[in-house]
C-alpha cells in the first residue's frame, strides 16, 4: 500500500515537472508582462494587448497559428512595445506539424529587429533587417548532407540579404539541427542575450531539459528593438503554430563603465568575424568555403609543380648532354 502510494505521488510529481518543463523562469529572471505572449491572448479573438498580427496570422484559444497546412502562406506577430532590456531571456513555446512525414516548408523565424510588421520574403518577413533572425528552416534548399530541420542564426545590419539557396549559410553566427516537427509533445527554444553573448537552446526531445544549439560571444544587439514570430509556406507547406512567448528580465553585475554604454545606439553585428559554422554532420558537400583552394590542395599543387620543375632540369640537362657529344663526335 505504502509503495503504491508513493509509486503514485512519484508519477503525479513526474507528471508536474512534465508540464512545468522548459516553461520556468531562468534563475534571477523577471517574466515581463510586455514582451510576453500568453494565454489567453485575446478576449475577443480580434486584438491582444502587446502584440499585433497581420496576414494569414489567426488567434485561437490555445494557439496563435502564423500560417495553416496550405501552399503560399505566410504570416507574423509583433510585440507593440520595443525591448530595452539590456539582458534578456525569452522562451518560445511551438508546434510546427503537417501532413508531410519528411517534406514541408519552410518554417518559421524568431526576430528582434528594428523593422516590425513588414512582409517579405525571409519566413514571411522582410529582408536587409537590422537586428537578430533565428531561423527554424524546415525545408533544405542548399546541398548539405544533413537530414533537416536545421535552426540557424543571423545578425543583420540593414544591407545583408539572406542566404536563401544556402539556407541562410552565407551569414551564419551558428546552427544546429533540431528534430521538431510533428511531435506529440511540446517543443520549446530558449534565447539569452547577455553581455554580448547569444545562447540558444533547445527543449525538442521530450528530456525536459534545455540542449544547447549554439552559443556566440560579440553579439552586438542595441537595445529597443521589437520581438517577433514570423512563418511561411511555399509550395510544401505546415501548420506553424505560435503557443507561449516568455521573456524575462535577467539581473546581471556590471560594471559602472558597462553601466555607463549606451547600449541604444550600438549598431546590430558581430565582434568576431568567422566562417560560417557547420552542422556537425556535415561533411561539407555544397561548402562555400570549398569553392576556394583549400591549404592541402595548395601543398600539393606546389609539389606537383616543384616535380614538374626537377623533371624538365633533368631532361634538359640529358638533352644538353647528348649534343655536347654529338658535337665532340664531329670534331673526330
Ligand atoms: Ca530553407
Amino acid at each position: 500500500m505504502m509503495l503504491d502510494c508513493g509509486l503514485r505521488t512519484l508519477i503525479v510529481v513526474f507528471c508536474l515537472v512534465n508540464i512545468i518543463r522548459g516553461q520556468t523562469a531562468p534563475e534571477g529572471g523577471f517574466l515581463k508582462r510586455e514582451h510576453s505572449l500568453v494565454k489567453p491572448y485575446s478576449g475577443n479573438g480580434m486584438t491582444m494587448p502587446f502584440w499585433d498580427f497581420r496576414d494569414n496570422a489567426m488567434i485561437t484559444n490555445n494557439f496563435i497559428r502564423l500560417t495553416s497546412n496550405h501552399q503560399g502562406q505566410l504570416g507574423s506577430v509583433w510585440n507593440k512595445q520595443p525591448c530595452f532590456l539590456r539582458d534578456w531571456e525569452t522562451h518560445v513555446h511551438f508546434k510546427v506539424h503537417g501532413g508531410g512525414r519528411t517534406l514541408a516548408a519552410d518554417g518559421m523565424t524568431f526576430w528582434y529587429t528594428r523593422e516590425r510588421l513588414t512582409p517579405g520574403p525571409v519566413f514571411g518577413s522582410t529582408d536587409e533587417f537590422r537586428g537578430l533572425a533565428i531561423f527554424l528552416d524546415t525545408y533544405k534548399n542548399g546541398q548539405q548532407a544533413v537530414t533537416f530541420p536545421q535552426i540557424s542564426a543571423m545578425i543583420g545590419n540593414g544591407s545583408m540579404k539572406y542566404d536563401h539557396m544556402g539556407d541562410g549559410r552565407l551569414n551564419s553566427i551558428g546552427s544546429c539541427l533540431a528534430s521538431f516537427r510533428n511531435k506529440d509533445y511540446d517543443t520549446f527554444m530558449s534565447i539569452r542575450y547577455v553581455k554580448q553573448r547569444l545562447t540558444i537552446q533547445i527543449d525538442v526531445d521530450n528530456q525536459g531539459k534545455w540542449r544547447e544549439c549554439m552559443d556566440v560571444s560579440g553579439v552586438m544587439l542595441p537595445s529597443g528593438y521589437f520581438f517577433g514570430v514570423s512563418a511561411a509556406t511555399g509550395d510544401l507547406a505546415d501548420n506553424h503554430d505560435l503557443i507561449s512567448i516568455k521573456t524575462y528580465q535577467l539581473e546581471i553585475q556590471r560594471t559602472p563603465e558597462e553601466e555607463a554604454e549606451d547600449w541604444a545606439t550600438v549598431l546590430p553585428g558581430i565582434k568576431f568575424l568567422k566562417p560560417p559554422i557547420d552542422n556537425v554532420d556535415d561533411d561539407g558537400k555544397g561548402d562555400y568555403r570549398n569553392s576556394s583552394v583549400s591549404g592541402s590542395k595548395m601543398l600539393l599543387i606546389i609539389i606537383c609543380g616543384l616535380l614538374g620543375a626537377g623533371i624538365c632540369i633533368v631532361v634538359g640537362y640529358v638533352v644538353f648532354q647528348k649534343r655536347q657529344e654529338q658535337n665532340r663526335k664531329r670534331f673526330y
